[in-house]
């Protein structure tokens, strides 16, 4: 009887433990990785980059699969025919919407919006959507992205400054990544002989942060923009999309 007893202690001790590590790998803790070599190898999270694109999907913003510094002031998806009530808009870790308020649809019907919150912790978030039509129908989609603060050690760092100057200059940001304060003013410069953009993603539908967004900018041309939000503001040039890419980190 005391054997059994024993035994039947020890199984449940021994499942106990393998429950407890499995628990605990995937727990990002960049302490105990004494080999880090770049600020990217601190990055244990791993972001799906797969998306469930609802129908009438066209791309959201963050991109998926993208790892950001800080969460963004907002999820937006965007869609090619007009959204209608009952849209909504998730932004999942472990169970717990960080989204922030009411999922809100834009004036023209075709993005779908939801602030989310600065305090969110760092890891990976499942955007989960619903998108509905005139008719009354709906249909779901699915991203994720992540967030790792360690990241903001990697970007340029012009913090407690009120004005900040950006170059476009070879088809390049020039610093690529920046931190500023809340209430920084951005002015891009372009150097090149060649037009360039400032646009908000997502590319084509620039919907982020709708105000974000230049005209063309000739060489000597420039372009303002005050951040007063704190958060990850993707954007690119979307002349050259593809390459010409930035982001600004925004801290209160
Ligand atoms: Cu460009």
């Amino acid at each position: 009887m005391a054997q059994r007893v024993f035994y039947t202690i020890l199984g449940i001790v021994l499942v106990g433990a393998g429950i407890f590590f499995l628990a605990n790998r995937r727990t990002p803790n960049p302490s105990s990785t004494p080999e880090r070599s770049t600020p990217a190898a601190d990055l244990e999270i791993q972001v799906p980059s797969e998306v469930k694109k609802a129908a009438h999907y066209e791309s959201n913003t963050p991109e998926a699969g993208a790892i950001l510094p800080t969460p963004p002031p907002s999820v937006v998806i965007d869609v090619n025919f007009d959204l209608a009530t009952g849209s909504t808009i998730e932004i999942l870790q472990n169970g717990t919407d960080y989204g922030s308020g009411e999922t809100t649809i834009d004036g023209n019907k075709l993005a779908l919006r939801r602030a989310m919150r600065q305090d969110a912790p760092d890891g990976v978030y499942t955007v989960t959507y619903r998108a509905c039509w005139p008719d009354g129908s709906c249909h779901d989609g699915q991203f994720s992205f992540g967030i790792d603060r360690d990241l903001l050690t990697t970007l340029t760092d012009s913090r407690n400054t009120s004005e900040v100057t950006i170059h476009m200059s070879q088809i390049k940001f020039s610093p690529i990544e920046l931190r500023i304060s809340a209430g920084t003013r951005v002015t891009w410069v372009n150097d090149d002989a060649v037009a360039h953009y400032v646009n908000t993603d997502a590319h084509p539908a620039h919907t982020h942060i709708p105000t974000f967004n230049s005209t063309e900018l000739k060489k000597g041309g420039s372009y303002s923009y005050t951040f007063t939000e704190p958060g990850a503001y993707p954007y690119h040039c979307s002349a050259h999309a593809g390459t010409m890419t930035g982001l600004i980190a925004v801290e209160s």
